[in-house]
């Protein structure tokens, strides 16, 4: 029987389990990545392994997240990043070189290789027929000293495109409609696999667009096949060598095949506050926009913004529209710039900003109150770019070109201008100036660990009864953005004590001191939650702030795949509602017993959880594999990779 993609770049990583949907399996890792806001954790985490060097074929550390540098904490950072990398084998990308997936699909990603990255658009590379995954931190540190990714087997849904995209139409558009068709829950342990004659016609930077953005539908990756179009970027970017043709086999079996016909697609938007709440741009009334944000991940190439200058060549920015402009890479920048493009943006009113994530995080950029902001990125959780109240709608660049100009959301059709077809470059300007290798002859490299590299907490091993206090209760869909906020408190992601104040501060800024309090009482705290928990980031932030606060256990009605394992990974039990209707009968300060935990854990997982509170009863289950049972019982990964816990690794306090 034919094999898929997926199936086949599986099989030639298997290292234990079996290839059954379903079921979990570990993969032998080629190649990590980290950035810099997850990276520090994911380091500290290497260092406590003990690994003289790197086991993986390549490894990359990109600076790209935190570089406002508002005192000192982003550039302690970075420095701790840049020796450890010199230490243990890693190469370094240092900030202003660009935004880790768009400077790896251009410098480092290979057809037919695995790659996990500490972030959750780490898919991107699928692009380039890789098979690339978002994962926490720690299992990126386990990656590089050697240890298998474990993950579910996914099941592999085959997108079939057909049609050719018509003029104003772009890769964002097919992306959004497949959010329309997937939404953003229901989609994990799920591959996307593109093919079909449409997918042929798009080039590799409009695959790494749907491929980023297949984030958002909760899979854990999407693929393309490795094909004529792979070569010519690769041969673009001098770096044809690492071309092979890989494709499915022609009898190749899929869970279900999804039909798209591109020529179908129109411009289309994710409305607030959600990628899934999808429209078309036609029928969305006239409204008038503040802010056009163009980069981020998602849609920084260089074909993306040439698009825009063109668009925009001889026009200036409407007055109401503060228009954002960040290129993906240096590479994109320097192109931009050579080939006259920039000054085009620059002469139409466009804020150059640092070519890394910036707005997209929240960190700069912030919309004024109750604004109207496009973005041509892949998230509008409320309060993502810094303002509350602020309406972000997710758009193509063209899109975002057209309400640049007109200051209004209107469908670019409408410009009724001629339509500038873009070809890619036959050669990028290829500079790795910024990427530094690390030493090849072995030498003493000293870390340095500024005040702003915290301590590395670790969870206690799991208590036989969790006399738990229900410290907060919330909705389906909760975010990693709303666990553990990022933006202007990204600083400290290094310093997990001072982090934790802000747990939850968006949805409850109590929540933190309450949970000290309860953990201080001696008692463990739990989080209630509706579907979907943990969804878009893969912060592990996420897990390491409630596990500090003394949370033990997110009882929900489903998780999110990177954040169920962070969980684990961090000694906090997934628990999941038997009945969802169960939910129902729990609030908040409700006190919620499990007993006889370690058995159970170790047995079938199914407990009768009392809430003494209401004086009922009902069951949850904790679904794990025996591996992670293990991780479970010891309260967490690091316990047992790293048992005795060296406290050597921790910097000054801050
Ligand atoms: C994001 O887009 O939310 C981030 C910031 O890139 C995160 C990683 C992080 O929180 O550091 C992600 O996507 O995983
Ligand atoms: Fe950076 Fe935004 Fe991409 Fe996350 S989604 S990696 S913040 S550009």
């Amino acid at each position: 029987m034919g094999k898929n993609l997926v199936e086949k770049i599986l099989a030639g990583h298997l290292v234990s389990g079996n290839l059954v949907p379903g079921e979990e399996i570990g993969i032998r890792i080629d190649q990590t990545l980290t950035q810099d806001a997850t990276g520090t954790m994911a380091y500290l985490q290497f260092e406590a392994l003990k690994v003289p060097k790197i086991k993986t074929d390549l490894s990359v550390s990109y600076v790209d997240h935190n570089t406002i540098q508002i005192g000192f904490e982003n550039a302690d950072d970075h420095l701790y990043l840049q020796s450890v990398a010199q230490k243990y084998g890693i190469v370094f990308s240092r900030a202003g070189n660009g935004i880790c997936h768009q400077v790896h699909l251009e410098r480092f990603g290979k057809p037919g290789k695995t790659l996990i990255g500490s972030d959750s658009h780490t898919p991107t590379c699928g692009a380039l027929g890789m098979m690339a995954i978002g994962a926490g931190g720690l299992d990126v540190a386990l990656a590089m000293a050697g240890k298998p990714f474990y993950l579910v087997c996914p099941k592999v849904i085959r997108i079939n495109l057909t049609g050719k995209l018509k003029s104003w139409v772009s890769a964002k558009d097919v992306i959004l409609k497949v959010l329309e068709i997937f939404s953003t829950k229901g989609n994990v342990n799920t591959v996307f696999e593109y093919s079909g004659k449409g997918m042929e016609s798009l080039t590799v930077p409009e695959r790494a667009t749907i491929a980023n953005m297949g984030a958002e539908c909760g899979v854990t990756t999407s693929i393309f096949p490795s094909d004529k179009m792979t070569r010519l970027f690769l041969r673009s970017q001098r770096r044809e060598k690492d071309f092979t043709e890989f494709k499915p086999d022609k009898d190749a079996r899929y869970a279900k095949t999804v039909t798209i016909d591109l020529s179908k697609i129109e411009p289309m938007t994710a409305k607030p506050h959600s990628p899934d709440n999808i429209s078309t741009v036609r029928k969305m009334k006239k409204i008038a926009v503040d802010q056009v944000c163009l980069g981020s991940c998602t849609n920084s190439s260089y074909k993306d913004l040439v698009t825009v200058a063109k668009i925009l060549k001889n026009k200036t920015a409407h007055p109401r529209v503060s228009f954002i402009l960040a290129p993906g890479s240096r590479q994109v920048l320097e192109d931009l710039s050579r080939n006259g493009y920039l000054a085009d943006l620059i002469s139409s009113g466009a804020r150059l900003m640092e070519n890394a994530c910036g707005f997209c995080i929240g960190n700069s950029q912030s919309p004024k109150s109750g604004a109207v902001s496009l973005r041509t990125s892949n998230r509008n959780f409320q309060g993502r770019s810094g303002t509350m109240d602020a309406d972000v709608y997710l758009v193509s660049p063209e899109t975002a070109a057209a309400a640049v100009i007109t200051g209004q959301f209107i469908d670019p059709r409408d410009l009724k201008m001629r339509y500038p077809k873009i070809a890619l470059p036959k050669k990028f300007s290829v500079d790795d100036s910024m990427i530094l290798w690390p030493a090849r002859t072995k030498k003493d490299v000293e870390v340095i660990r500024g005040a702003n590299i915290g301590i590395l907490p670790r969870s206690p091993e799991l208590p036989d009864t969790i006399h738990g206090h229900v410290t907060i209760k919330v909705e389906d869909k909760i975010t990693t953005d709303h666990i553990i906020p990022a933006g202007a408190r990204m600083k400290y992601r290094s310093n997990i004590p001072k982090y934790s104040e802000f747990v939850f501060e968006n949805v409850d800024a109590t929540f933190a001191k309450r949970a000290m309090f309860v953990r201080q009482d001696g008692k463990q705290n739990i989080i209630v939650a509706g579907h979907s928990y943990g969804q878009g980031s893969s912060r592990e932030h996420a897990a390491i702030c409630p596990m500090f606060l003394g949370v033990r256990a997110v009882l929900a009605k489903s998780f999110e795949r990177i954040h169920a394992a962070n969980l684990i990974n961090f000694g906090i039990l997934p628990l999941t509602f038997c009945v969802d209707s169960d939910y129902d009968s729990i609030d908040n300060e409700d006190i919620l017993e499990i007993t006889d935990v370690k058995r159970i854990v170790s047995e079938d997982g199914k407990f009768l959880m009392r809430n003494k509170t209401r004086g009922i009863a009902f069951y949850v289950t904790c679904v794990l594999s025996e591996r992670q049972k293990q991780i479970i019982l010891a309260g967490g990964a690091l316990n047992i990779n790293n048992p005795e816990g060296d406290n050597k690794l921790h910097g000054k306090k801050n």
